[in-house]
């Protein structure tokens, strides 16, 4: 008898059951880890009739938002009732629990469960804690036995999401905000104005939104596929969601910090009021990326503008802090501009650094008298900066020790760490982004407070914040993707002690994490725990397979076309399979596959074809993965291209019997704006009138083929091009590139194909 396919029926069986249950960890899968906790004997059955006590109203929303999030996750219907009861869950203000506001303590034994806390922050989280306990075999749900004393190590646990590039709905918002609290983040930094659109609605000038609100996207997205108008992208927050959200937002003790960008990202203020602006003409609201030259002018109507404005904006936010920008401000157009040379010898400014650090003093002391905390961008230290603004520190590391030096109170989120539209891994299925990567481990492993700083400075540094630029972002998906699973990372940097730190830790407990995603409807990114399949041509037989997961958990895979399983067999080493083969792999933990598997199909054609992710960039001066634009809507293709200097290398291309090099590639729009670092772009002149394509044997060396390109793509927007390759043979290092300035648009590869003789 054939007992094979009863194995794989209990294997199966087994895999669907739920891995928490498997996984049976010694210790609970908490993220971010807690303070301090002790396992201890037993476990605590929790059931639909498990009573859930609480006294008063801060027990009672504590006690609610488990109940809740116990519901989705875990299929209980738990009831909350202020009596006290037998073997129940018992959520209380006790002024002794913890010291620190945020801070609680946990205990759960196998006859009941009690979370206390000096206040309804710290009892909120110890809900969260709670709820993280909770595991379930399928049958019964339990909790640990185990002791937690809890408090946070940073006050400051922030997530900044752009609102401006890519408009987000409020419901995507309130999404947002209830996984930042269930990931005990405590800020979020709601970036609201920016060159390509302003995004919350002032009463007293209608036209920020009306005109500012809107954009048309460049190439084709700004364009109606129907009627072949263009088409504008839209989007603002009424005073009335701004308050239902910061209402939402306050029910899971979170603080948004709004921001109005200040003098500079200004451009989208200026198309709705030329006035405000330098050149008094009306500019487009902007539909292109980068950093754009428009800034606010600095006539007295200016400022009483823009207090007017942070007059309302104080009034419907009413945290501490508002964030005034700072950033990326190039100071051509005041240099350039006599009246504002002229304003500048009015006030004693001397230069335009001074000139701007007038403007945030002058709007810091119209914030005090809202009773408000500026914060801005490290640019706002340059020119001076009065002692009580507190600095948010992008661009390194310097800049947040220069300002804890000075005094100033500072708020981590440096570029190299804590952006998270950097994309996380290298895979093909990663969306558009900037390709840097920004690993979960690399963000996991950040410490925010610079050794450099002596004890006193160190007491400066609030916490630490990670940023969701969304250029590359069109769809809630997107943002998403980008946040989850770093944004679990993040919770541990700023949660949990540094000495408590541990990556491999936080990998093993990073599976149930997931569950929770899964359960929460988080469309967390799945490229982390892909398979990669990489595949080299041993001569043309055989293809040597390498797998590999960018985390490090293991792999299975088949030969045989079957979907990879729990017990198919465990990578180890590089193999060999013989041409044509199908190889499927996936990762696994617990038992359970963490995304699905990926699959590729191994013949000498596929080996001769590689895609612009598996090309190597010829510099690294300014790689961005960029998507077409078009359609419209839907799915686009994306291209990794360096805008800075568009060219590709195929390094040991296997050369013989090869006759010819097809490139295929894709026009998509040069929407940037570089500023000073325009001239850094390098044009490769042109010998035809739109320009060629080069291939050359090393990027210095011998010209193989140049290809003049037509005036247009085809209708599907790509182009293919046949290079012959005349008695080419060996392997060489072949080197592409596009000559000619192409400006609104530019080529980038797609692909490119060895064609055999
Ligand atoms: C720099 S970070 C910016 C943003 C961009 C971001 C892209 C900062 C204060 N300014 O305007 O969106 O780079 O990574």
């Amino acid at each position: 008898m054939n007992r094979w396919p009863f194995r794989s029926a209990v294997l199966l069986l087994l895999a669907l059951v739920s891995p928490l249950a498997c996984a049976a960890p010694s210790e609970p899968a908490l993220i971010p880890l807690p303070a301090q906790m002790q396992r201890d004997e037993g476990r605590f059955v929790v059931s639909d009739a498990t009573p859930v006590v609480a006294e008063g109203e801060a027990a009672r929303q504590a006690a609610k938002y488990f109940v809740e999030h116990a519901n989705t996750t875990q299929k209980l219907a738990l009831r909350v009732s202020a009596g006290p009861a037998k073997r129940a869950i018992v959520f209380a203000i006790d002024p002794k629990a913890s010291t620190n506001s945020e801070g609680y303590a946990l205990q759960v034994r196998a006859d009941g469960a009690t979370v206390k806390a000096s206040d309804p922050r710290g009892l909120f989280y110890g809900a969260v804690t709670l709820w993280q306990l909770l595991e379930s075999d399928g049958g019964a749900v339990q909790a640990p036995a185990v002791r937690i004393d809890d408090a946070p190590r940073f006050a400051w646990r922030g997530l900044m999401l752009d609102t401006a590039r890519h408009f987000r709905s409020v419901d995507e918002v309130k999404r947002l905000l209830d996984a930042l609290a269930l990931h005990k983040l405590n800020t979020f930094h709601w970036h609201l104005t920016d060159d390509q659109g302003w995004r919350i609605e002032i009463k007293k000038y209608p036209k920020l939104t009306g005109i500012g609100g809107c954009r048309f996207p460049a190439g084709d997205g700004g364009v109606d596929p129907n009627t072949g108008e263009p088409r504008p992208y839209c989007g603002f927050y009424t005073q009335d969601q701004i308050r239902d959200v910061v209402r939402y937002a306050a029910e899971r003790h979170i603080t948004i910090v709004p921001e109005i960008d200040v003098p500079g990202h200004a451009q989208a203020a200026i198309a709705a009021y030329p006035e405000l602006g330098v050149l008094g003409t009306r500019p487009p609201v902007s539909n292109e990326w980068g950093v754009n030259t428009y800034l606010f002018n600095v006539e007295e109507s200016t400022f009483r503008f823009l207090e007017d404005v942070l007059d309302e904006v104080s009034d419907l936010f009413p945290g501490t802090y508002i964030h005034l920008g700072g950033d990326e401000a190039v100071k051509d157009q005041w240099v350039s501009s006599a009246r504002v040379q002229e304003r500048m010898r009015e006030l004693g400014v001397k230069n335009e650094a001074q000139m701007q650090s007038y403007m945030i003093a002058r709007l810091e002391k119209h914030l005090e008298i809202k009773r408000k905390r500026l914060i801005g961008w490290d640019e706002i230290l340059e020119g001076g900066l009065p002692p009580q603004a507190t600095v948010m520190s992008w661009r390194g590391t310097e800049g947040g020790i220069a300002a804890a030096q000075q005094n100033h109170d500072v708020v981590m989120s440096p570029v190299s760490h804590l952006y998270l539209d950097y994309l996380q891994t290298t895979s093909a299925n990663e969306p558009p982004g900037r390709p840097a990567t920004i690993s979960l481990q690399k963000l996991y492993d950040y410490e925010p407070v610079p050794a450099a700083l002596d004890a006193a400075q160190k007491k400066h540094i609030l916490g630490v914040q990670a940023n969701v630029w969304t250029e590359h972002m069109r769809s809630f998906a997107r943002v998403q993707h980008a946040i989850f699973p770093r944004v679990a990372a993040l919770a541990e940097i700023a949660w949990s002690p540094a000495k408590a730190k541990n990556f491999d830790d936080f990998r093993s407990r990073l599976p149930a994490q997931l569950l929770r995603y899964d359960a929460l409807g988080i469309a967390y990114a799945k490229t982390p725990f892909e398979a990669e399949i990489a595949a080299d041509a041993d001569g043309g037989r055989d293809a040597k397979v390498s797998l590999s997961n960018p985390l490090g958990y293991p792999i299975r895979y088949t030969t045989d076309g079957r979907a990879p399983t729990a017990s198919s067999p465990l990578y180890e080493r590089p193999f060999e399979v013989p041409l044509p083969s199908r190889v499927r792999a996936a990762a696994f933990a617990d038992g359970r596959m963490l995304a699905p598997a990926s699959e590729r199909a191994l013949d000498a054609a596929a080996l001769r074809t590689r895609t612009d992710e598996e090309l190597t960039m010829c510099s690294n001066s300014l790689m961005l993965r960029l998507e077409d634009d078009g359609p419209a809507d839907g799915e686009r293709v994306i291209f990794n291209v360096d805008i800075f200097n568009p060219c590709w290398r195929w390094d040991g291309a296997d050369l013989d019997g090869i006759a010819a090099v097809r490139v295929r590639a894709g026009r998509i729009p040069y929407f940037f704006q570089l500023a000073h670092d325009e001239p850094h772009r390098k044009f490769q002149p042109a010998r035809s009138a739109h320009g060629e394509l080069v291939i050359r044997a090393g990027c210095d060396g011998e010209t193989l083929a140049s290809l003049p390109l037509p005036a247009q793509p085809e209708k599907d927007g790509f182009l293919t091009l046949d290079a012959k390759l005349p008695g080419a043979s060996g392997r060489r290092d072949l080197c592409f590139y596009f000559t000619g300035d192409t400006r609104p648009t530019m080529w980038a590869i797609d692909r490119v194909t060895l064609v055999p003789r």
